[in-house]
Protein backbone atom coordinates (compact mmCIF):
# COMPACT_ATOMS: atom_id res chain seq x y z
CA UNK A 1 0.00 0.00 0.00
CA UNK A 2 2.70 2.35 1.16
CA UNK A 3 4.19 1.71 -2.94
CA UNK A 4 0.44 3.45 -3.99
CA UNK A 5 0.84 5.81 -1.91
CA UNK A 6 4.48 6.76 -2.94
CA UNK A 7 3.09 6.34 -6.61
CA UNK A 8 0.36 8.46 -5.84
CA UNK A 9 2.24 11.06 -4.53
CA UNK A 10 4.64 10.98 -6.88
CA UNK A 11 2.09 11.67 -9.96
CA UNK A 12 0.75 14.81 -7.81
CA UNK A 13 4.44 15.92 -7.62
CA UNK A 14 4.82 15.65 -11.69
CA UNK A 15 1.20 17.27 -12.24
CA UNK A 16 1.89 20.36 -10.07
CA UNK A 17 5.60 20.65 -11.43
CA UNK A 18 4.01 20.62 -15.15
CA UNK A 19 1.68 23.56 -13.73
CA UNK A 20 4.59 25.22 -12.47
CA UNK A 21 6.51 25.07 -15.74
CA UNK A 22 3.34 26.77 -17.06
CA UNK A 23 3.61 29.81 -14.78
CA UNK A 24 6.82 30.35 -15.23
CA UNK A 25 7.26 30.20 -18.82
CA UNK A 26 9.80 26.54 -18.95
CA UNK A 27 8.86 25.23 -22.37
CA UNK A 28 11.04 22.84 -21.64
CA UNK A 29 9.20 20.38 -18.32
CA UNK A 30 11.54 18.91 -15.80
CA UNK A 31 10.61 15.58 -16.96
CA UNK A 32 11.19 16.80 -20.67
CA UNK A 33 14.83 18.32 -19.47
CA UNK A 34 15.74 15.17 -17.81
CA UNK A 35 14.79 13.04 -21.27
CA UNK A 36 17.05 15.64 -22.91
CA UNK A 37 19.96 14.69 -20.78
CA UNK A 38 18.97 10.92 -21.75
CA UNK A 39 19.30 12.50 -25.42
CA UNK A 40 22.49 13.99 -25.07
CA UNK A 41 24.21 11.32 -22.94
CA UNK A 42 23.29 8.83 -25.27
CA UNK A 43 26.23 7.55 -27.37
CA UNK A 44 25.62 7.95 -31.22
CA UNK A 45 25.54 4.15 -32.39
CA UNK A 46 23.36 3.96 -29.31
CA UNK A 47 21.10 6.33 -30.46
CA UNK A 48 20.93 5.33 -33.38
CA UNK A 49 20.13 2.33 -33.48
CA UNK A 50 17.56 3.14 -30.27
CA UNK A 51 15.94 5.13 -33.80
CA UNK A 52 16.01 2.65 -36.45
CA UNK A 53 14.37 0.38 -33.90
CA UNK A 54 11.53 2.36 -32.89
CA UNK A 55 11.66 5.01 -35.71
CA UNK A 56 9.41 8.32 -34.58
CA UNK A 57 7.96 6.84 -31.60
CA UNK A 58 11.69 7.42 -30.00
CA UNK A 59 10.49 10.72 -28.39
CA UNK A 60 7.62 9.79 -26.80
CA UNK A 61 8.70 6.25 -25.63
CA UNK A 62 11.59 8.41 -24.16
CA UNK A 63 9.47 10.73 -21.73
CA UNK A 64 7.57 7.67 -21.02
CA UNK A 65 10.68 5.71 -19.84
CA UNK A 66 11.25 8.96 -17.94
CA UNK A 67 7.79 9.12 -16.15
CA UNK A 68 7.78 5.46 -15.54
CA UNK A 69 11.30 5.37 -13.64
CA UNK A 70 10.33 8.54 -12.00
CA UNK A 71 7.15 6.27 -10.54
CA UNK A 72 9.24 3.75 -10.00
CA UNK A 73 11.31 5.86 -7.62
CA UNK A 74 7.89 7.38 -6.29
CA UNK A 75 6.79 3.76 -5.17
CA UNK A 76 10.42 3.02 -3.44
CA UNK A 77 10.93 6.16 -1.31
CA UNK A 78 6.88 5.22 -0.69
CA UNK A 79 7.62 2.02 0.65
CA UNK A 80 10.16 3.87 2.95
CA UNK A 81 8.20 6.38 4.07
CA UNK A 82 6.30 3.87 7.32
CA UNK A 83 9.94 3.18 8.87
CA UNK A 84 12.28 5.56 7.31
CA UNK A 85 10.52 9.29 6.49
CA UNK A 86 14.12 10.73 6.55
CA UNK A 87 14.89 8.77 2.98
CA UNK A 88 11.34 9.47 1.38
CA UNK A 89 11.91 13.33 1.66
CA UNK A 90 15.66 12.80 0.74
CA UNK A 91 15.06 10.83 -2.06
CA UNK A 92 12.18 13.54 -3.59
CA UNK A 93 15.18 15.97 -2.70
CA UNK A 94 17.31 13.86 -4.96
CA UNK A 95 15.13 13.97 -7.44
CA UNK A 96 14.48 17.85 -7.59
CA UNK A 97 17.80 18.29 -7.44
CA UNK A 98 17.85 16.33 -10.37
CA UNK A 99 15.04 18.16 -12.26
CA UNK A 100 16.90 21.51 -11.60
CA UNK A 101 20.05 20.25 -13.07
CA UNK A 102 18.56 19.04 -16.03
CA UNK A 103 16.44 22.48 -16.53
CA UNK A 104 19.32 24.33 -16.10
CA UNK A 105 21.43 22.44 -18.64
CA UNK A 106 18.75 23.95 -21.34
CA UNK A 107 20.48 26.44 -23.40
CA UNK A 108 17.24 28.56 -22.17
CA UNK A 109 17.11 27.57 -18.88
CA UNK A 110 16.85 30.25 -16.08
CA UNK A 111 16.55 30.15 -12.55
CA UNK A 112 13.26 30.92 -12.23
CA UNK A 113 12.95 27.11 -14.25
CA UNK A 114 14.21 25.49 -11.04
CA UNK A 115 10.82 25.93 -9.30
CA UNK A 116 9.00 23.64 -11.39
CA UNK A 117 11.53 20.90 -9.74
CA UNK A 118 11.39 21.98 -6.56
CA UNK A 119 7.67 22.51 -6.34
CA UNK A 120 6.96 18.78 -8.06
CA UNK A 121 9.41 17.44 -5.40
CA UNK A 122 7.85 19.20 -2.78
CA UNK A 123 4.28 18.79 -3.32
CA UNK A 124 5.21 15.06 -3.45
CA UNK A 125 6.59 14.87 -0.23
CA UNK A 126 4.23 16.64 1.25
CA UNK A 127 0.84 14.22 -0.45
CA UNK A 128 3.18 11.32 0.70
CA UNK A 129 3.11 12.83 4.52
CA UNK A 130 -0.58 13.28 3.92
CA UNK A 131 -1.64 9.73 2.74
CA UNK A 132 0.62 8.29 4.96
CA UNK A 133 -1.03 10.24 7.87
CA UNK A 134 -5.03 9.45 6.73
CA UNK A 135 -3.63 5.55 6.28
CA UNK A 136 -2.58 5.02 9.91
CA UNK A 137 -5.91 7.34 11.13
CA UNK A 138 -8.23 5.09 8.82
CA UNK A 139 -6.86 1.61 10.02
CA UNK A 140 -8.79 -0.36 12.40
CA UNK A 141 -8.32 0.32 16.02
CA UNK A 142 -7.05 -2.97 16.28
CA UNK A 143 -4.97 -4.83 13.98
CA UNK A 144 -6.41 -8.52 13.46
CA UNK A 145 -6.61 -8.98 10.09
CA UNK A 146 -3.36 -9.97 8.12
CA UNK A 147 -1.19 -12.76 9.41
CA UNK A 148 2.05 -10.43 8.58
CA UNK A 149 1.09 -8.71 11.89
CA UNK A 150 0.96 -5.70 9.29
CA UNK A 151 -2.49 -3.30 9.47
CA UNK A 152 -5.64 -4.35 7.18
CA UNK A 153 -5.91 -2.31 4.14
CA UNK A 154 -8.80 -0.15 3.81
CA UNK A 155 -9.32 -0.94 -0.06
CA UNK A 156 -11.85 1.77 -0.07
CA UNK A 157 -9.56 4.55 0.95
CA UNK A 158 -6.88 3.57 -1.05
CA UNK A 159 -9.22 3.59 -4.06
CA UNK A 160 -10.37 6.93 -3.01
CA UNK A 161 -7.12 8.19 -3.21
CA UNK A 162 -6.37 6.71 -6.46
CA UNK A 163 -9.19 8.14 -7.72
CA UNK A 164 -8.72 11.67 -6.29
CA UNK A 165 -4.93 11.52 -6.68
CA UNK A 166 -5.31 10.99 -10.53
CA UNK A 167 -7.93 13.19 -10.96
CA UNK A 168 -6.78 16.67 -9.36
CA UNK A 169 -3.02 15.33 -10.94
CA UNK A 170 -4.85 15.46 -14.47
CA UNK A 171 -6.36 18.77 -13.92
CA UNK A 172 -3.60 20.53 -12.36
CA UNK A 173 -1.09 19.24 -15.15
CA UNK A 174 -3.66 20.12 -18.07
CA UNK A 175 -4.32 23.58 -16.47
CA UNK A 176 -0.14 23.70 -16.47
CA UNK A 177 -0.23 22.95 -20.44
CA UNK A 178 -3.44 25.30 -21.11
CA UNK A 179 -1.50 28.10 -19.20
CA UNK A 180 2.01 27.54 -20.73
CA UNK A 181 0.14 28.25 -24.17
CA UNK A 182 3.13 29.67 -26.00
CA UNK A 183 2.91 26.97 -29.21
CA UNK A 184 -0.63 28.12 -29.90
CA UNK A 185 0.51 32.16 -29.54
CA UNK A 186 3.22 30.80 -31.81
CA UNK A 187 0.94 29.11 -33.92
CA UNK A 188 -1.18 31.77 -34.50
CA UNK A 189 1.19 33.97 -35.08
CA UNK A 190 2.26 31.82 -37.91
CA UNK A 191 -0.74 31.35 -39.12
CA UNK A 192 -1.38 35.54 -39.10
CA UNK A 193 2.06 35.34 -41.10
CA UNK A 194 1.69 36.66 -44.65
CA UNK A 195 4.91 35.80 -46.66
CA UNK A 196 5.57 36.74 -50.08
CA UNK A 197 6.01 33.21 -51.08
CA UNK A 198 3.58 30.46 -53.25
CA UNK A 199 2.98 27.15 -53.62
CA UNK A 200 5.07 25.38 -56.84
CA UNK A 201 2.95 23.19 -59.11
CA UNK A 202 4.68 20.10 -59.06
CA UNK A 203 6.84 20.15 -62.36
CA UNK A 204 5.88 18.94 -65.93
CA UNK A 205 7.56 15.55 -66.44
CA UNK A 206 7.37 14.19 -62.67
CA UNK A 207 4.54 11.52 -60.99
CA UNK A 208 4.57 8.81 -63.84
CA UNK A 209 1.14 6.98 -63.62
CA UNK A 210 2.74 4.30 -61.53
CA UNK A 211 0.76 2.66 -58.47
CA UNK A 212 2.48 2.89 -55.57
CA UNK A 213 5.73 5.20 -56.64
CA UNK A 214 6.76 8.38 -54.17
CA UNK A 215 5.33 11.62 -55.14
CA UNK A 216 7.64 14.43 -56.51
CA UNK A 217 6.36 16.45 -53.85
CA UNK A 218 6.23 15.62 -50.25
CA UNK A 219 3.41 17.04 -48.61
CA UNK A 220 4.71 19.04 -45.39
CA UNK A 221 2.56 16.88 -43.01
CA UNK A 222 4.24 13.82 -44.19
CA UNK A 223 7.80 15.34 -44.14
CA UNK A 224 10.28 13.01 -41.92
CA UNK A 225 11.21 14.47 -38.82
CA UNK A 226 14.78 14.43 -37.12
CA UNK A 227 15.93 16.62 -34.30
CA UNK A 228 17.06 16.00 -30.40
CA UNK A 229 14.12 18.34 -29.19
CA UNK A 230 11.72 16.77 -27.20
CA UNK A 231 9.90 20.05 -26.60
CA UNK A 232 10.22 22.26 -30.71
CA UNK A 233 11.55 25.95 -29.98
CA UNK A 234 9.11 28.03 -29.52
CA UNK A 235 9.82 31.47 -31.14
CA UNK A 236 8.14 34.50 -33.16
CA UNK A 237 9.02 36.09 -35.74
CA UNK A 238 9.57 39.57 -34.00
CA UNK A 239 11.78 37.89 -31.47
CA UNK A 240 13.95 36.35 -33.63
CA UNK A 241 17.34 37.23 -34.90
CA UNK A 242 20.33 35.67 -36.49
CA UNK A 243 23.70 36.73 -35.03
CA UNK A 244 27.07 36.02 -37.96
CA UNK A 245 30.27 36.40 -36.32
CA UNK A 246 33.02 34.88 -36.19
CA UNK A 247 35.99 35.37 -39.00
CA UNK A 248 34.07 37.94 -40.93
CA UNK A 249 34.78 41.65 -41.94
CA UNK A 250 31.83 42.88 -40.21
CA UNK A 251 29.48 41.11 -37.86
CA UNK A 252 25.68 41.14 -38.33
CA UNK A 253 22.82 40.70 -37.01
CA UNK A 254 19.75 40.17 -39.26
CA UNK A 255 16.19 40.30 -38.36
CA UNK A 256 13.46 38.42 -39.69
CA UNK A 257 12.06 41.05 -41.78
CA UNK A 258 15.45 41.71 -43.07
CA UNK A 259 15.11 38.09 -44.72
CA UNK A 260 12.17 38.78 -45.98
CA UNK A 261 12.69 42.09 -47.10
CA UNK A 262 15.93 40.62 -49.10
CA UNK A 263 13.53 39.24 -51.48
CA UNK A 264 13.22 34.75 -51.36
CA UNK A 265 14.24 32.61 -53.59
CA UNK A 266 12.22 29.50 -54.11
CA UNK A 267 14.30 25.96 -54.46
CA UNK A 268 13.15 22.69 -55.00
CA UNK A 269 15.50 20.52 -52.61
CA UNK A 270 15.14 17.27 -51.12
CA UNK A 271 16.32 16.88 -47.92
CA UNK A 272 17.67 13.22 -46.76
CA UNK A 273 19.19 11.78 -43.22
CA UNK A 274 22.47 10.54 -42.98
CA UNK A 275 20.39 7.95 -40.51
CA UNK A 276 18.52 6.81 -43.20
CA UNK A 277 19.06 3.15 -44.12
CA UNK A 278 19.04 1.24 -47.40
CA UNK A 279 15.59 1.72 -48.69
CA UNK A 280 14.55 3.84 -45.88
CA UNK A 281 12.32 6.75 -45.87
CA UNK A 282 14.04 9.41 -44.06
CA UNK A 283 14.16 11.46 -46.99
CA UNK A 284 11.87 14.22 -48.29
CA UNK A 285 11.62 16.39 -51.63
CA UNK A 286 9.52 20.17 -51.18
CA UNK A 287 10.40 23.72 -52.86
CA UNK A 288 11.67 25.74 -49.96
CA UNK A 289 11.89 29.43 -49.98
CA UNK A 290 14.17 31.28 -48.86
CA UNK A 291 17.78 34.24 -48.83
CA UNK A 292 20.58 32.34 -50.05
CA UNK A 293 23.20 31.29 -48.17
CA UNK A 294 25.87 33.41 -50.24
CA UNK A 295 24.47 36.78 -50.66
CA UNK A 296 24.37 37.38 -46.58
CA UNK A 297 28.12 35.84 -46.28
CA UNK A 298 29.12 37.85 -48.71
CA UNK A 299 27.45 41.32 -46.85
CA UNK A 300 29.59 40.21 -43.92
CA UNK A 301 33.36 39.20 -45.84
CA UNK A 302 33.97 36.27 -45.15
CA UNK A 303 38.19 35.85 -44.11
CA UNK A 304 39.99 33.97 -46.91
CA UNK A 305 41.32 31.47 -44.14
CA UNK A 306 37.85 30.18 -42.70
CA UNK A 307 35.99 26.72 -44.56
CA UNK A 308 33.22 26.39 -42.28
CA UNK A 309 30.51 27.78 -40.58
CA UNK A 310 29.57 26.48 -37.47
CA UNK A 311 25.19 27.09 -36.93
CA UNK A 312 23.20 26.97 -33.48
CA UNK A 313 19.78 26.54 -33.33
CA UNK A 314 17.88 28.36 -30.50
CA UNK A 315 17.81 24.68 -28.68
CA UNK A 316 21.93 24.49 -28.48
CA UNK A 317 22.07 21.84 -31.37
CA UNK A 318 25.12 22.72 -33.26
CA UNK A 319 26.63 21.60 -36.63
CA UNK A 320 29.66 22.32 -39.11
CA UNK A 321 29.16 23.18 -42.73
CA UNK A 322 31.58 23.17 -45.60
CA UNK A 323 31.59 27.29 -46.52
CA UNK A 324 31.98 26.33 -50.11
CA UNK A 325 28.57 24.52 -50.11
CA UNK A 326 27.40 27.96 -48.83
CA UNK A 327 28.76 30.25 -51.36
CA UNK A 328 29.18 28.51 -54.71
CA UNK A 329 25.89 29.50 -55.98
CA UNK A 330 23.57 26.50 -55.46
CA UNK A 331 20.24 27.14 -53.67
CA UNK A 332 21.75 26.96 -50.34
CA UNK A 333 18.99 28.94 -48.28
CA UNK A 334 18.12 30.66 -44.93
CA UNK A 335 14.79 29.33 -45.00
CA UNK A 336 11.72 30.76 -44.12
CA UNK A 337 9.13 28.74 -46.08
CA UNK A 338 8.48 25.35 -47.26
CA UNK A 339 5.87 24.38 -49.77
CA UNK A 340 4.36 27.50 -49.92
CA UNK A 341 4.03 28.05 -46.11
CA UNK A 342 5.56 29.69 -43.38
CA UNK A 343 7.82 26.68 -41.59
CA UNK A 344 6.13 24.33 -39.34
CA UNK A 345 7.16 25.22 -35.57
CA UNK A 346 8.82 20.91 -36.21
CA UNK A 347 10.58 22.04 -39.24
CA UNK A 348 12.72 24.92 -37.87
CA UNK A 349 10.13 27.91 -37.84
CA UNK A 350 10.70 30.50 -37.93
CA UNK A 351 14.37 30.00 -40.05
CA UNK A 352 16.18 26.99 -40.89
CA UNK A 353 19.00 26.15 -43.25
CA UNK A 354 18.30 24.15 -45.94
CA UNK A 355 21.81 23.19 -47.86
CA UNK A 356 21.33 20.66 -51.44
CA UNK A 357 23.61 18.06 -50.97
CA UNK A 358 24.90 17.70 -47.59
CA UNK A 359 22.61 14.90 -45.28
CA UNK A 360 20.75 17.08 -42.98
CA UNK A 361 23.45 16.61 -39.61
CA UNK A 362 25.91 18.90 -41.61
CA UNK A 363 23.66 21.43 -43.07
CA UNK A 364 19.64 21.84 -41.95
CA UNK A 365 19.94 23.52 -38.40
CA UNK A 366 16.08 24.26 -37.96
CA UNK A 367 15.39 26.93 -35.50
CA UNK A 368 18.86 28.80 -36.53
CA UNK A 369 20.12 31.68 -34.24
CA UNK A 370 23.34 32.12 -34.56
CA UNK A 371 26.21 31.83 -37.06
CA UNK A 372 29.88 31.66 -36.65
CA UNK A 373 32.39 31.75 -39.42
CA UNK A 374 35.10 29.58 -38.34
CA UNK A 375 37.32 26.88 -39.40
CA UNK A 376 36.82 22.69 -39.81
CA UNK A 377 39.12 21.90 -36.62
CA UNK A 378 38.44 24.50 -34.25
CA UNK A 379 35.21 23.16 -33.28
CA UNK A 380 33.40 20.10 -32.87
CA UNK A 381 29.48 20.06 -33.38
CA UNK A 382 26.43 18.22 -31.90
CA UNK A 383 26.94 14.71 -33.82
CA UNK A 384 30.66 15.08 -34.91
CA UNK A 385 31.04 14.74 -31.16
CA UNK A 386 29.10 11.44 -31.30
CA UNK A 387 30.85 9.76 -33.33
CA UNK A 388 29.48 11.00 -37.35
CA UNK A 389 32.16 12.74 -39.52
CA UNK A 390 32.88 16.43 -40.24
CA UNK A 391 31.83 16.40 -43.54
CA UNK A 392 28.63 14.75 -44.71
CA UNK A 393 27.94 15.00 -48.43
CA UNK A 394 25.01 12.69 -49.65
CA UNK A 395 25.70 9.44 -51.25
CA UNK A 396 24.17 8.18 -54.03
CA UNK A 397 21.23 6.01 -53.70
CA UNK A 398 17.91 4.66 -54.94
CA UNK A 399 15.00 2.60 -53.52
CA UNK A 400 12.35 0.64 -54.89
CA UNK A 401 8.92 1.69 -54.26
CA UNK A 402 6.94 -0.69 -55.90
CA UNK A 403 5.98 -3.72 -56.02
CA UNK A 404 6.30 -4.03 -51.89
CA UNK A 405 4.84 -7.71 -52.52
CA UNK A 406 3.82 -10.74 -54.29
CA UNK A 407 2.64 -9.71 -57.62
CA UNK A 408 0.72 -11.88 -60.79
CA UNK A 409 2.47 -12.59 -63.61
CA UNK A 410 2.91 -10.53 -66.36
CA UNK A 411 3.94 -7.33 -66.65
CA UNK A 412 4.73 -5.16 -63.64
CA UNK A 413 5.76 -1.70 -63.04
CA UNK A 414 8.94 -1.54 -61.23
CA UNK A 415 9.47 2.03 -59.99
CA UNK A 416 10.98 4.15 -56.97
CA UNK A 417 12.99 7.07 -56.64
CA UNK A 418 16.77 7.99 -56.73
CA UNK A 419 19.13 10.69 -55.20
CA UNK A 420 22.57 11.91 -55.82
CA UNK A 421 21.77 15.80 -54.47
CA UNK A 422 23.52 18.09 -56.26
CA UNK A 423 25.42 16.32 -58.41
CA UNK A 424 22.47 14.79 -60.26
CA UNK A 425 20.98 11.14 -61.43
CA UNK A 426 21.99 10.47 -64.53
CA UNK A 427 20.96 6.56 -64.65
CA UNK A 428 18.44 4.14 -62.99
CA UNK A 429 19.37 0.72 -63.31
CA UNK A 430 17.62 -2.61 -62.04
CA UNK A 431 18.53 -6.05 -62.50
CA UNK A 432 16.55 -9.27 -61.63
CA UNK A 433 18.29 -12.29 -59.44
CA UNK A 434 21.62 -10.82 -59.84
CA UNK A 435 21.68 -10.67 -63.72
CA UNK A 436 22.24 -7.84 -66.69
CA UNK A 437 21.73 -4.44 -65.04
CA UNK A 438 18.47 -2.75 -67.36
CA UNK A 439 17.76 0.53 -67.76
CA UNK A 440 15.12 2.45 -66.47
CA UNK A 441 12.98 5.39 -67.67
CA UNK A 442 13.63 8.60 -65.17
CA UNK A 443 11.13 11.26 -64.94
CA UNK A 444 12.78 14.54 -66.66
CA UNK A 445 11.84 17.52 -64.50
CA UNK A 446 11.08 20.85 -66.57
CA UNK A 447 13.10 23.37 -64.77
CA UNK A 448 11.23 26.11 -65.75
CA UNK A 449 8.78 26.31 -62.99
CA UNK A 450 11.28 27.28 -60.32
CA UNK A 451 13.31 30.74 -60.19
CA UNK A 452 16.67 30.16 -59.31
CA UNK A 453 18.97 32.35 -57.60
CA UNK A 454 21.56 34.87 -60.11
CA UNK A 455 24.20 32.25 -60.69
CA UNK A 456 22.94 29.21 -59.37
CA UNK A 457 23.11 25.89 -62.34
CA UNK A 458 19.89 26.36 -64.34
CA UNK A 459 19.75 22.61 -64.15
CA UNK A 460 19.68 22.57 -59.84
CA UNK A 461 15.99 22.44 -59.81
CA UNK A 462 16.57 18.91 -61.27
CA UNK A 463 19.89 17.92 -59.75
CA UNK A 464 19.41 19.08 -56.08
CA UNK A 465 15.96 16.32 -56.03
CA UNK A 466 15.21 13.16 -56.36
CA UNK A 467 14.34 11.49 -59.56
CA UNK A 468 11.43 8.94 -60.14
CA UNK A 469 12.16 6.12 -62.29
CA UNK A 470 10.42 3.26 -63.60
CA UNK A 471 11.51 -0.20 -65.22
CA UNK A 472 8.84 -2.29 -67.14
CA UNK A 473 9.23 -5.95 -65.63
CA UNK A 474 8.08 -8.92 -67.60
CA UNK A 475 7.28 -11.06 -64.36
CA UNK A 476 7.82 -14.81 -64.75
CA UNK A 477 6.70 -17.19 -61.64
CA UNK A 478 8.67 -18.27 -58.67
CA UNK A 479 10.69 -16.12 -56.09
CA UNK A 480 12.15 -13.58 -57.13
CA UNK A 481 14.74 -10.69 -56.00
CA UNK A 482 14.60 -7.16 -57.79
CA UNK A 483 17.81 -4.86 -56.90
CA UNK A 484 18.34 -1.00 -58.17
CA UNK A 485 21.29 1.03 -59.02
CA UNK A 486 21.76 4.45 -59.58
CA UNK A 487 24.61 6.58 -61.30
CA UNK A 488 25.13 10.08 -60.60
CA UNK A 489 25.81 12.96 -63.18
CA UNK A 490 29.80 11.88 -62.43
CA UNK A 491 29.45 8.59 -63.69
CA UNK A 492 29.98 7.02 -60.71
CA UNK A 493 27.56 3.76 -59.84
CA UNK A 494 26.28 3.83 -56.59
CA UNK A 495 28.35 1.16 -54.62
CA UNK A 496 27.25 -2.76 -54.30
CA UNK A 497 29.48 -2.66 -50.78
CA UNK A 498 27.30 -2.37 -47.70
CA UNK A 499 27.85 -0.08 -45.10
CA UNK A 500 26.29 1.05 -41.89
CA UNK A 501 24.68 4.75 -41.32
CA UNK A 502 27.44 5.71 -38.59
CA UNK A 503 29.88 7.68 -39.70
CA UNK A 504 28.84 9.31 -42.75
CA UNK A 505 25.43 7.18 -44.36
CA UNK A 506 24.55 3.81 -45.73
CA UNK A 507 25.61 2.07 -48.98
CA UNK A 508 24.41 -0.97 -50.52
CA UNK A 509 21.95 -1.95 -53.28
CA UNK A 510 17.92 -1.54 -52.05
CA UNK A 511 16.17 -4.84 -52.99
CA UNK A 512 12.55 -6.42 -52.50
CA UNK A 513 12.49 -9.99 -52.39
CA UNK A 514 9.03 -11.31 -53.79
CA UNK A 515 6.98 -14.46 -55.20
CA UNK A 516 5.57 -14.38 -58.59
CA UNK A 517 1.93 -16.58 -58.31
N1 LIG B 1 18.01 22.51 -34.28
C1 LIG B 1 18.16 21.32 -34.91
N2 LIG B 1 18.24 21.29 -36.25
C2 LIG B 1 18.38 20.11 -36.91
C3 LIG B 1 18.47 18.90 -36.18
C4 LIG B 1 18.38 18.96 -34.75
O1 LIG B 1 18.46 17.95 -34.05
N3 LIG B 1 18.21 20.19 -34.15
N4 LIG B 1 18.60 17.72 -36.86
C5 LIG B 1 19.15 17.78 -38.22
C6 LIG B 1 19.00 16.53 -38.94
S1 LIG B 1 19.95 15.23 -38.40
C7 LIG B 1 18.20 16.41 -40.04
S2 LIG B 1 18.22 15.02 -40.98
C8 LIG B 1 17.31 17.51 -40.46
C9 LIG B 1 15.88 17.04 -40.56
O2 LIG B 1 15.04 18.10 -40.89
P1 LIG B 1 13.46 17.89 -40.82
O3 LIG B 1 13.14 17.43 -39.44
O4 LIG B 1 12.85 19.18 -41.19
O5 LIG B 1 13.15 16.81 -41.85
O6 LIG B 1 17.34 18.59 -39.53
C10 LIG B 1 18.60 18.93 -39.04
N5 LIG B 1 18.46 20.12 -38.25
MO1 LIG C 1 19.71 13.59 -39.86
Amino acid sequence: MTKINGVLATVAGLAVSELAAGLTGTRVTPTLAVGQLVIEYTPGSVAERAISAVGQWDKPLLVAGVLVVTLVIGAFLGSQAERRPAVATGGFAVLALIGAVAVLSRPDGRALSVVAAVAGAGTAALALRLLQKQRRSSEPPVAVATGAGRPAVDRRTVLRNVVVVLAGSAVVAGAGRWIGHARTAVEQTRAGLRLPVRQIATPDGTDPAVKGITAWKTPTADFYRIDTALSPPLIKPEDWSLRIHGMVEQELTLTYQDLVDRGLVDAWVTLCCVSNPVGGDLIGNTSFSGVPTKQILADVGVLPEADALLSTSEDGWTCGTPLEALTDGRNSLLAVAMDGEPLTVDHGFPVRQVVPGLYGYVSATKWVVDWEVTRFGAFSAYWTRRGWSDKGPVKTHSRIDTPGGDVDAGPVKVAGVAWAQHRGIEAVEVRVDGGAWQPATLSTVDGGSVSTNGDADPESTRIDTWVQWVWDWEATGGDHTLEVRATDSTGEPQTSEVADVLPDGATGYHSVRLSVG
